[in-house]
């Protein structure tokens, strides 16, 4: 079974919750039910969130060994996080950056992204569906050969 590890940074425990003009009203339980429900056989998800810098670091090292593809939202650690850009660096199978909103319409503090700056694809402004694409693209990567 390959696993695809799916990453969520501060405040998405959040997600359905508050916020819902910019955010939605699915949560993260709905966030791993579609990322479950666009795996062939063969593949599993694993959703993680936290609102802690090293956890999600801790995370990323112990998926070198284990996962075939991260899809990665870092929330607001997106853009100021060396240091989990830095566990990514490490990180050799695919990764594919996440954000919910349209980061690029918004405020210009949320333009910046160290996530990009390793990611493989970046995706803004589709919701939910980002997810399910990013999880797509790794399962086709894996598929691959990649
Ligand atoms: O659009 C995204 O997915 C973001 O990564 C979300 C982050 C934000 O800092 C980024 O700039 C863009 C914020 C997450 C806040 O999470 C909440 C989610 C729902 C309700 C309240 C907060």
């Amino acid at each position: 079974m390959k696993t695809i590890l799916i990453l969520n940074g501060p405040n998405l425990n959040l997600l359905g919750k508050r916020q819902p003009q910019i955010y939605g009203h699915e949560t993260l339980d709905d966030v791993a039910r579609l990322c479950r429900d666009a795996c062939p056989e063969g593949f599993e998800v694993d959703l993680r969130q936290s609102n802690h810098e090293g956890e999600l670091i801790d995370w990323i090292h112990a998926a070198r060994e284990t996962t075939c593809g991260i899809v990665i939202n870092a929330g607001a650690y997106t853009h100021t996080s060396i240091a989990i850009m830095d566990a990514l660096n490490t990180y050799e199978p695919p990764v594919i950056e996440v954000h919910i909103s349209q980061v690029h319409k918004r405020e210009p503090f949320r333009h910046l992204s160290y996530i990009s700056a390793r990611a493989d694809g970046v995706i803004a402004g589709l919701g939910l569906d980002g997810y399910v694409a990013g999880v797509r693209r790794i399962v086709a990567l894996a598929q691959a050969g990649a």
